[in-house]
C-alpha cells in the first residue's frame, strides 16, 4: 500500500501547513472565531458525556424511525423511486470517505460534513438536503445521538432497508461545533468544477501529494468522468487505486465498495449545471443554509442536477442485487453525453427488462449508465479480475462489501474500546490495531521495576526517549498509535530510523529481563516515567510522576505492518529529528505533531523544553540542549534560549535548519540549535510562553506542567481509562 513515507512530499515548492483555508474560500463568511477568546464554541454542557448519552439512547426506536424515514418522501426534496436509501448511503460514504491514512485526519468521526469546506465541496452537492431530511430524527433523539453517528447509522439503515448486508455499527463519534482548523485539503484556489488541475499528472511526473487522498480540489476521491474529466477508464483506475489506498482500502475492498454502493441509486444531471446557484457556505440568507438552488425547471425531483451525470447503474436501484456486475460485464458500452453535458457510458442495445425505472415516473423505462470510474472496474485488468470473481460469487461480494463498509465507516474511530451500542461486531479486525487486555500491576511490582531500570546503566535521556518513541506515535485524528500494545517492539516500528533501532533493541531487551509481572507496554512507559521522576529529584523537585498501568502487549500477527507505515515519524521536533527537509517548514511540522498529540501551545512548549534538557534528542544530538546539567529536569532550555548574551547564526549548507549560538562578546560557540528550538525565541507567541517558563518563581511550575503533559501523552491512547 502507498501512503507510507513522508506525508509532506509535494511537487517541490514550499507550502503552507494548512494550504487554502475557509477564510480564503469564503472571505465574507461570518467571523465567529472572534468569540473564541470568550469561550468554547461547543454549546453542550462542559461535563457532557456523549458515551453516557449514547448508552441511554433507545437505539432500536431510532433505527425504526430511520427505516420509516427512508420511504417518507417530502415534497421539498422528493425521494427517487420513493426511497431515500441511496441518497443516505452517499451521504454516509462521503462523510467517512474524507479519511486519509497519511495523517489520520478526515473521516466521519466529528460530523464535519455540517461545516465548510465540506458542506460546500462540489462533490458533496445536494447532500445538504440529505442532512436536512434527517433533522427531525436528530431533533427527536437530541443529545443521545450525534450528527456524526447519525450520518453513519442512516447509511447502515439505508443498506439494510434495501436488503443489503451490514456487519454492525459502533457509536461514539462526538460532534464538534465548528469547522476543523487543523486539516490540509490542498493549496489550489479553484474547485474541481472550475477546472483545477488533477493532482496526478504522469507526463509531468506529478504524483498525488501526501497526505491528500483526492484527485482534485473538492472531490472525495476521483473525478467520476475520469482524470481531469477525460473519459479514460484506465487513467481512472490508476486514480482510484491511489486514492482508495490512501484511505486504507486494498483493491478488492475498493471494487466491492464501489460496486456495492452503485448497486443503489442514481446520478443526477437533468439539465444545464450553470443554472445552479452557489454552494451552502455562500448561499443567500433566506435559503437557511441550503445551497445549489437550481432554476432548472422545478429544481428538484426529476429536474435535479448534482454531479451532472444522469441515470441509474442498475435496473433495480433500491434493492441489493447482483445486477451491477451483470450489467457492467455483460454489456458493451458506448460513450454518451448526459443532458447536463457530462460524459458517461451507456449499454449498447440494452434489453428493455434491463433498463431502469424512471426515478419519478415508474411507468417509464430509461437506459442504465456507468461512469468512467465504474468502467475502470471493467477495463483495468486487475480490477476486472476482481469484478469477475464477484460476478461469479455473489456471496463473496456480500461479505466483502459488508466488511469494507464497516471499515470505511469505523476506521477513523480507532480501537474497538471506543465503540458504543448494541450492534458492535464481536470479531476483532486487524485494522482496529487490537491490543489484548492488560492487567493492573501491583504497587510492589511497579516500584521494584522502577529501581531496577534506573540502575540498569542507561542514561535518563535513553529511558525517556524510549518511552517517548513508544507513546508519541499517537494521533488523535484517528486514535491510532501510542504506547498501548508495545508495538514499538514489533515490525515495522522497531526498525524505524527515528526510533534508533540499535539502542532500542538493547533497552527493550533489558526492560524485558527486568519487568517481572509488568507488560512490556507498561514497562516501557514506566522506564521513562521513572527517569523523569529521577530527573526532577536531581533538580531539587520531589514530585511523583503519575503512572497508570494496565496496558497490554500486541502481537506481530495482529499488527498490520503496511498500515503502520504512515505513522513513521519523518520529523519529530520533540526528539529534534528531521529525516529530510520537507516542503513544510520544520516549525510547522512541529505544530502538526503537537496538534495530532492533542497539545495546547503551553503544553507543546513545556514538553519540548523539558525533553531537551533531559537528553531526549534523537541519537543524543546536542541541538537545543541548552544546559550544562543534562538529565536534570530544569527550565534551562528557556532561560538560556532567551539570554541576550547569545547571538545566533545559521550553519552554512544546513538548508536553514541548523544554527550556532555564540557568545555576543567573544565568538565562543555556546550552543547548537535547530529551527524547532529557535522558534520558541523568535515567534512572538511562543516567546511569550517560553518567558513564563524562564521566569524566576516558575521553576516548580515548569516541572509540574512538564509532568502533566508527559503523563497526558503517555496515556493519550488509553480509551480503557475513560
Ligand atoms: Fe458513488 C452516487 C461517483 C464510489 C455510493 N457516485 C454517485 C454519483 C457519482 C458517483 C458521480 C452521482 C451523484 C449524483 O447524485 O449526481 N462513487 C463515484 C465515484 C466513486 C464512487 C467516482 C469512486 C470510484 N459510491 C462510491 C462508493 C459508494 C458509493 C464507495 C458506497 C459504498 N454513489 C453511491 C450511492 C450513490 C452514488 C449510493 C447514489 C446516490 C443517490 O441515488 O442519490
Amino acid at each position: 500500500m502507498s501512503g507510507g513515507g513522508c506525508p509532506f512530499n509535494g511537487d517541490g515548492g514550499v507550502r503552507a501547513l494548512l494550504g487554502r483555508t475557509n477564510k480564503d474560500w469564503w472571505p465574507d463568511a461570518l467571523p465567529l472565531e472572534i468569540l473564541l477568546v470568550n469561550g468554547s464554541p461547543d454549546p453542550l454542557d462542559e461535563d457532557f458525556d456523549y458515551a453516557e448519552a449514547f448508552n441511554a439512547l433507545d437505539y432500536h426506536a431510532l433505527k425504526k424511525d430511520l427505516t420509516a424515514l427512508m420511504t417518507d418522501s417530502k415534497p421539498w426534496w422528493p425521494a427517487d423511486y420513493g426511497h431515500y436509501g441511496p441518497f443516505f448511503i452517499r451521504m454516509a460514504w462521503h462523510a467517512a470517505g474524507t479519511y486519509r491514512t497519511g495523517d489520520g485526519r478526515g473521516g466521519a468521526n466529528s460530523g464535519q460534513q455540517r461545516f465548510a469546506p465540506l458542506n460546500s465541496w462540489p462533490d458533496n452537492g445536494n447532500l445538504d438536503k440529505a442532512r436536512r431530511l434527517l433533522w427531525p430524527v436528530k431533533q427527536k433523539y437530541g443529545k443521545n445521538i450525534s450528527w456524526a453517528d447519525l450520518f453513519i447509522l442512516a447509511g447502515n439503515v439505508a443498506i439494510e432497508s434495501m436488503g443489503g448486508p451490514v456487519l454492525g455499527f459502533g457509536g461514539g463519534r462526538r460532534d464538534v461545533f465548528e469547522a476543523e482548523r487543523d486539516i490540509y485539503w490542498g493549496g489550489e484556489d479553484l474547485w474541481v468544477n472550475e477546472g483545477v488541475a488533477t493532482r496526478i499528472r504522469p507526463e509531468e511526473e506529478v504524483d498525488l501529494e501526501n497526505p491528500l487522498a483526492a484527485i482534485q480540489m473538492g472531490l472525495i476521491y476521483v473525478n467520476p468522468e475520469g482524470p481531469g474529466g477525460d473519459p479514460d477508464p484506465l487513467g481512472s483506475a490508476r486514480d482510484i487505486k491511489v486514492t482508495f489506498e490512501r484511505m486504507a482500502m486494498n483493491h478488492e475492498e475498493t471494487v466491492a465498495l464501489t460496486a456495492g454502493g452503485h448497486t443503489f441509486g442514481k446520478c443526477h444531471g437533468a439539465g444545464d449545471p450553470s443554472l445552479l446557484d452557489v454552494a451552502p457556505e455562500a448561499s443567500d440568507i433566506t435559503l437557511q443554509g441550503l445551497g445549489w438552488a437550481s432554476t432548472y425547471e422545478s429544481g428538484f425531483g426529476p429536474h435535479t442536477i448534482t454531479s451532472g451525470l444522469e441515470g441509474a447503474w442498475t435496473n433495480t436501484p433500491t434493492e441489493w442485487t447482483e445486477n451491477y456486475f451483470r450489467l457492467l460485464l455483460d454489456y458493451e458500452y458506448e460513450l454518451v453525453t448526459s443532458p447536463a453535458g457530462a460524459k458517461q457510458w451507456q449499454p449498447i442495445d440494452q434489453k428493455e427488462e434491463d433498463m431502469a425505472p424512471d426515478a419519478h415516473d415508474p411507468s417509464k423505462k430509461v437506459p442504465t449508465m456507468m461512469t468512467t470510474a465504474d468502467m475502470a472496474l471493467k477495463m483495468d485488468p486487475e480490477f476486472r479480475a476482481i469484478s469477475e470473481k464477484f460476478r461469479n460469487d455473489h456471496e463473496a461480494l456480500r461479505d466483502a462489501f459488508a466488511r469494507a463498509w464497516f471499515k470505511l465507516t469505523h476506521r477513523d474511530m480507532g480501537p474497538k474500546c471506543r465503540y458504543l451500542g448494541p450492534e458492535v461486531p464481536e470479531e476483532d479486525m486487524i485494522w482496529q490495531d487490537p491490543v489484548p487486555a492488560g492487567t493492573m500491576p501491583s504497587d510492589a511490582d511497579v516500584s521494584a521495576f522502577k529501581s531496577k531500570i534506573l540502575d540498569a546503566g542507561f542514561s535518563i535521556g535513553e529511558l525517556v526517549r524510549t518511552a517517548w518513541y513508544s507513546a508519541s506515535t499517537f494521533r488523535k485524528s484517528d486514535h491510532r498509535g501510542g504506547a498501548n500494545g508495545a508495538r514499538i517492539r514489533l515490525e515495522p516500528q522497531k526498525g524505524w530510523a527515528a526510533n534508533e533501532p540499535a539502542l532500542l533493541d538493547r533497552i527493550l531487551a533489558r526492560i524485558d529481563e527486568l519487568r517481572g509481572n509488568l507488560s512490556m507496554a507498561d514497562a516501557i512507559v514506566l522506564a521513562g516515567t521513572a527517569a523523569v521522576e529521577k530527573a526532577a529529584k536531581d533538580a531539587g523537585f520531589d514530585v511523583e510522576v503519575p503512572f497508570t498501568g494496565g496496558r497490554g502487549d500486541a502481537t506481530q500477527e495482529w499488527t498490520d505492518v503496511d498500515s503502520f507505515a504512515p505513522l513513521e515519524p519523518f520529523a519529530d521536533a520533540f526528539r529534534n529529528y528531521l529525516r529530510t527537509k520537507s516542503n513544510v517548514k520544520t516549525e510547522e511540522l512541529m505544530l502538526d505533531r503537537a496538534s495530532l498529540l492533542g497539545l495546547s501551545t503551553p503544553e507543546m512548549t513545556v514538553l519540548l523544553g523539558g525533553l531537551r534538557v533531559l537528553g531526549a534528542n534523537f541519537e543524543d544530538r546536542p541541538h537545543g540542549v541548552f544546559t550544562d546539567r543534562k538529565g536534570q529536569l530544569t527550565n534551562d532550555f528557556f532561560v538560556n534560549l532567551l539570554d541576550m548574551d547569545t547571538v545566533w547564526e545559521v550553519v552554512d549548507g544546513s538548508g536553514d535548519e541548523e544554527f550556532i549560538g555564540y557568545d555576543r562578546g567573544g565568538r565562543q560557540e555556546k550552543w547548537k540549535a535547530t529551527r524547532a528550538d529557535l522558534i520558541f525565541g523568535s515567534n512572538s507567541q511562543l516567546r511569550a510562553t517560553a518567558e513564563v517558563y524562564a521566569e524566576r518563581g516558575h521553576e516548580e511550575k515548569f516541572v509540574r506542567d512538564f509532568v502533566k503533559v508527559w503523563t497526558k501523552v503517555m496515556n493519550a491512547d488509553r480509551c480503557d481509562l475513560t
